[in-house]
């Protein structure tokens, strides 16, 4: 098949740029590894920056979104058995975050895609991307073979797009943390009014608006953690033990999804670009889930991409799409770094999850502890700490690269 554009991946990033590139005129293919309903309900991310959000508004994509995301912008840091309230919208001009999970804006897009006749083709993985510093990259499936102007590798880190990078540039630099999130969605009797982020000696704790009546749970375990030693009653114990400052302010929790252990890493290509192969999203960077960057940076990089292809069809002008590899590095590590630094915020170095057993007294742990807290404080006083860290964490314009 002979196309303009051909899109590795149905993810936030491959879906975005394909409608914005087939409004645009360019002439677009999506091959996707998993069904179509696989794709669908898969439940992952589901706090959308403003920015994002503005984004889709835009650009005629965000008709549901409009009406069912909650805004938020508020997160509360617990913390030696206090409670610290960080209005971090007010405290950056008025961005918000909206929580849309990130299943729902995918259908969103398949939908957009379909009533365009450009459904992707699922079920259909990529095997390879050949001939990127040819004149016709392709991209080779099982059942069909894309020729391309231009390929874009939209697979995540563990696709076959990245592969195709020189083998210097596509590990890049990484690093893996010393413990893992163990991830669950629960079922609750009431929304969770804002983001918990609980800094405790037991381990970290995270509780995460989804919907009405669904939350992200997340809980500070051992590095490589196997989650079948996880049963239903310990995740119960731990939420409610390091999440115990929150007082009444926690839903209960009716219910549990099957949990799930993430591998706490990072990592960024050296250039996400080789000939006509271009990454976007997690084929070129990953980060941990701590500070929501991931779903958001996808959308970025597929709209600034969508934007510098189309100059590039369309003008005949090459300079934005040169330019797409510096810009993208710029906001992966300014995304790196926002996530890194709240992740070592909220983790104690020692921390411990047993069960049953009192916290530990152990002086050194309480003094980091009390470091922790002293942090948090400065972040929720008025002051230039809190005011950065806002901008930050809700991605609005004036901390992203110039
Ligand atoms: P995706 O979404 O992984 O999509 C890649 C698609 O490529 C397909 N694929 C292939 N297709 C064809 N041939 C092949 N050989 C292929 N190999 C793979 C895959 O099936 C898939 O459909 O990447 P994309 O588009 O770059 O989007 C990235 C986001 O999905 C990711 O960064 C976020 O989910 C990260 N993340 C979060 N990000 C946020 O911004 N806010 C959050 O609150 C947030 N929470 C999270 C998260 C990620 C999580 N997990 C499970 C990793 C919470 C969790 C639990």
């Amino acid at each position: 098949l002979r196309t303009q554009v051909g899109i590795v991946g149905a993810g936030p990033a491959g879906l975005v740029l394909g409608v914005m590139l087939l409004r645009a005129g360019i002439d677009v293919r999506i091959v996707e590894r998993l069904p179509r309903e696989a794709v669908l309900t898969r439940a992952r991310a589901g706090l959308l920056e403003d920015r994002v959000v503005r984004f889709l508004h835009e650009h005629g994509l965000a008709g549901r979104l409009a009406k069912e995301a909650v805004r938020h912008g508020r997160c509360d840091f617990l913390c030696l058995g206090r409670r610290l309230r960080f209005d971090y919208a007010e405290r950056a001009g008025g961005a918000h975050h909206w929580v849309y999970p990130q299943q729902e804006l995918v259908r969103d897009l398949v939908e957009l895609l379909e009533a365009e006749g450009r459904a992707p083709y699922f079920g259909q993985p990529a095997s390879a991307v050949v001939d990127t510093t040819g004149r016709r990259p392709r991209v080779e499936c099982a059942d069909l073979v894309l020729e391309c102007d231009v390929v874009v590798g939209a697979d995540g880190w563990h696709g076959v797009s990245r592969r195709a990078l020189p083998a210097d540039v596509r590990d890049g630099v990484w690093q893996r943390y010393p413990h893992d999130w163990l991830t669950v969605l629960a079922e609750v009797d009431r929304p969770v009014e804002c983001v918990l982020y609980a800094i405790h000696e037991r381990g970290f704790a995270a509780m995460v608006p989804r919907t009405e009546h669904l939350a992200r749970l997340y809980l500070q375990v051992p590095g490589d953690e196997d989650p079948a030693r996880w049963p239903e009653e310990r995740i119960r114990e731990q939420a409610r033990l390091r999440l115990a400052a929150a007082g009444s302010g926690l839903p209960r929790i009716t219910a549990f999804r099957p949990a799930d252990a993430l591998r706490m890493r990072s990592a960024v290509v050296s250039a996400p670009r080789h000939g006509r192969l271009f990454l976007a999203g997690d084929a070129a960077h990953i980060l941990t889930p701590c500070g929501a960057k991931g779903m958001n940076l996808a959308v970025a990089d597929a709209a600034d991409l969508a934007d510098s292809l189309v100059r590039q069809f369309l003008d005949g002008d090459p300079v934005p799409l040169a330019g797409y590899p510096e810009r993208r590095l710029h906001e992966a590590w300014r995304a790196q770094e926002f996530s890194d630094g709240l992740l070592r915020l909220l983790h104690l170095p020692h921390a411990d999850p047993a069960d049953g057993r009192p916290a530990p007294a152990d002086p050194a742990s309480r003094f980091e502890a009390q470091l922790r807290l002293e942090r948090i404080r400065r972040l929720v006083e008025p002051g230039p700490a809190g005011t950065a860290f806002a901008h930050g964490y809700v991605g609005s314009p004036a901390w992203l690269p110039a």
